[in-house]
């Protein structure tokens, strides 16, 4: 068995939290873990589907997302969250609803690498003024001060990080 809690990972676009949490998902699946993703892919089309990137949306957004893992967790799962999540005051106050089944995962990666990589050519698009607002460009991203664990995607590949993230999980998730 395992404890259940949420991951909450933060980062930039591109930063590889999506992919981490599926990748990690995957691998906890298989050891029998309860475990679920919550991201912006099955989240801001339903549940948050009134909201977009505003600094307003923003925080309504992460509320209902905390909301949601908390009721995961509740239920007995390991939730993995991949949203931005770019004020740490909403961050904090996602901890504070459940401080002992919080764990902040900053997925950290230089916003150039972001850039670069830019998946869905979204950082393009902010830099040509088509997409207002985006986090990095024209909008803050605030970096956790004290992350339960830091995940450097610029450093290493997508196996370590899955490696690092895996190891973290079985060591503090196991009854
Ligand atoms: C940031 C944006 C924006 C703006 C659309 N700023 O890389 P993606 O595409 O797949 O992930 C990003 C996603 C961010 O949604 P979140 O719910 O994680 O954001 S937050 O936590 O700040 O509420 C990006 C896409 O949506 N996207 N417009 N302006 N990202």
């Amino acid at each position: 068995g395992h404890k259940s809690g949420i991951l909450w990972m933060t980062g930039l676009s591109g930063a590889g939290k999506s992919t981490l949490a599926f990748a990690l998902e995957h691998y906890l699946f298989k050891k029998g873990y309860l475990v679920y993703v919550l991201d912006g892919d099955n989240v801001r089309h339903g549940l948050c589907s009134d909201l977009g990137f505003s600094p307003e949306d923003r925080v309504e957004n992460i509320r209902r997302v905390g909301q949601a893992a908390g009721l995961f967790a509740r239920a007995g799962y390991l939730v993995i969250t991949a949203f931005i999540s770019p004020y740490r005051a909403d961050r904090d106050r996602v901890r504070a609803l459940a401080p002992e089944m919080f764990h902040e995962i900053f997925v950290d990666a230089e916003l150039g690498i972001c850039e670069t990589r830019d998946p869905k050519g979204l950082y393009k698009k902010a830099r040509r003024g088509e997409i207002e607002e985006f986090t990095g460009i024209t909008a803050p991203y605030e970096p956790p001060a004290l992350p339960e664990l830091r995940i450097d995607t610029s450093a290493q590949s997508i196996e370590d990080s899955v490696a690092m993230l895996s190891d973290y999980v079985l060591s503090t998730f196991s009854l």
